[in-house]
């Protein structure tokens, strides 16, 4: 069976200039998104972490893992190497081959429940290179995603669906920043991995 059999659709661009933002609507087939919801909820070690924001410690709103071969720093905590696991490097792999890039890295998230979420950010540090190559794979509840230009203020929105990826490139951390809302809806619990690429700096 080809992908595009499998209801993989035609990857789209969502950003109107300034940067890449490709969709890649389905990647991983609902058993293989249901094996890794199961796997990585279980076999994650998960930290609850407060970051500093506008100088206050406050609890970072969702659950986090750094895996890589790296430290990484960002929001004023710094995250540990940690060896990934093989469905790690499954899914490494197949996001390699869609975005085209190497990645050495990977920020786990989980957000429990509609209160759970990421504030407004760009993956612009300084160790993933001037124009990095972020490959983000959603597993689970679907979630709101934002993307605010820089100086135009346009707004670009995308519900991340479960087994989805999104890979945002070229000037894309430069001209715009990203979040994942708080919703009062009711969602169930999402997964979510950043593959990065870090360099040594
Ligand atoms: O959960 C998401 O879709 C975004 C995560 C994100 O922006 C990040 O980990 O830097
Ligand atoms: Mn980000």
């Amino acid at each position: 069976m080809t992908l595009f059999e499998a209801g993989f659709t035609e990857p789209r661009q969502i950003l109107p200039r300034d940067g890449e933002a490709v969709y890649f609507q389905t990647v991983f087939s609902h058993e293989q998104t249901a094996r890794y919801l199961r796997t990585l909820t279980d076999e994650t070690p998960w930290e609850a972490r407060n970051i500093i924001l506008f100088g206050k410690e406050i609890p970072q709103p969702r659950l986090a893992c750094w895996y890589g071969d790296l430290g990484y720093s960002y929001s004023g905590i710094t995250l540990e190497p940690r060896q990934m696991t093989p469905t790690l490097v499954e899914i490494q792999q197949q996001c390699e081959s869609l975005a085209n890039a190497k990645f050495n890295s990977v920020l786990v998230n989980l957000y429990r429940h509609g209160q759970d979420s990421m504030g407004l950010h760009a993956d612009d540090e300084r160790e993933l290179g001037v124009e990095p190559v972020i490959a983000s794979v959603s597993i689970g509840g679907e979630r709101n995603f934002r993307l605010r230009h820089r100086e135009s203020k346009e707004l670009v929105q995308i519900t991340l669906g479960s087994g989805s990826l999104l890979v945002m490139s070229g000037l894309s951390q430069q001209c715009w920043m990203h979040d994942v809302p708080k919703t009062k809806r009711h969602v169930e619990p999402r997964i979510n991995l950043t593959f990065r690429l870090i360099h040594n700096v």
